[in-house]
């Protein structure tokens, strides 16, 4: 098992990455460079603070956020995989896959050329995960740290039966207000809203943050863009590999119920998940490989509300 002593040796790479213990033993790949900085715990491979040197945050962490074992933290980028939302068939399996809380391996890190830094992380499959989810794989998902976000999460298939997965990088973004906020990219899609019975609804415009919102856009393309009226900024989403797209936010009666939001904490954020869910799950087949991708770039407002 990596330890601080031997991820130091093996990955820190001066001005760029070193490693530290974090709450409850949890390991955390610190990143600093010239561009920007990070945050990465190893449970779940778990990005939780991400910020280009001129910007404030732009991923956004709970103020009661828990860094305990086998508890997901409370914001930042959880990876969903191999399903989104509760399991088909057994409501006893944790909600979004397993592997948000498993322990992954550092099997990388790269000081890039331009300033930027990479950090690669490995799962595979084991006993304990082929007890929950049958089936033998190998993820591989590198996280580059620049003035832009990428994040690339590679389902590889070892085994020798196809499989049916669905995933998301369900990241929180930090903004300034929601009553400020328009999520741009969406319109004409379709979308299940799962606050309401999963009814099948058209987006007719930007996505407004009024309520509760928990809408599932499928067969979406290339990008989106959040346009933070507070902050004055937006921030450009474009995926590859992913034909969904989630918004969420709690609002006040369900963030109470989930108990780590912190005061307020919904004001001040909203998910926009790059991912593949319901009729846009991927099938991936023996000995072949799926790649998920997302990029995160903050520019200046392209619209005035
Ligand atoms: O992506 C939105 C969602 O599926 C919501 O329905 C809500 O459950 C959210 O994910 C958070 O889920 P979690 O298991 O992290 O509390």
């Amino acid at each position: 098992m990596q330890n601080i002593d031997s991820l130091s040796k093996q990955f820190s790479i001066p001005g760029h990455i070193d490693f530290i213990e974090g709450t409850d033993g949890l390991i955390v790949a610190r990143i600093n460079n010239e561009l920007a900085s990070a945050e990465i715990a190893l449970q779940g491979a778990h990005l939780y603070s991400w910020k280009p040197r001129e910007e404030v945050p732009v991923i956004w962490l709970s103020q009661d956020a828990r860094f305990e074992r086998n508890k997901a933290i409370r914001g930042g980028i959880p990876v969903c995989w191999p399903w989104f939302g509760f399991h088909e068939v057994d409501l006893r399996k944790p909600a979004h896959g397993f592997v948000r809380t498993c322990l992954w391996t550092v099997s990388g890190t790269e000081a890039l050329e331009d300033g930027r830094t990479s950090i690669r992380f490995t799962l595979t499959s084991n006993e304990n995960t082929i007890a929950i989810w049958p089936h033998k794989f190998r993820l591989t998902y590198t996280i580059t740290v620049g003035t832009k976000l990428d994040l690339q999460l590679i389902t590889e298939n070892t085994g020798n039966l196809p499989f049916k997965i669905s995933e998301a990088l369900h990241t929180y973004f930090a903004i300034g207000d929601v009553s400020e906020l328009e999520i741009h990219g969406l319109a004409g899609y379709t979308y299940a809203d799962k606050s309401d019975d999963m009814t099948l609804k058209m987006e007719p415009g930007p996505v407004l943050i009024r309520n509760e919102v928990d809408h599932i856009y499928l067969d979406t393309e290339g990008m989106c863009r959040i346009e933070d009226q507070r902050q004055q900024r937006g921030i450009n989403i474009s995926t590859q590999g992913s034909h969904t797209t989630v918004v969420w936010n709690p609002w006040i009666e369900k963030s109470e119920k989930m108990g780590d939001m912190g005061e307020n904490g919904y004001r001040t954020m909203v998910c926009v998940e790059s991912a593949n869910a319901l009729n846009n799950k991927v099938t991936v087949n023996p000995g072949h490989h799926h790649e998920l991708m997302a990029r995160y770039e903050v520019t200046g407002l392209q619209c005035e509300l």
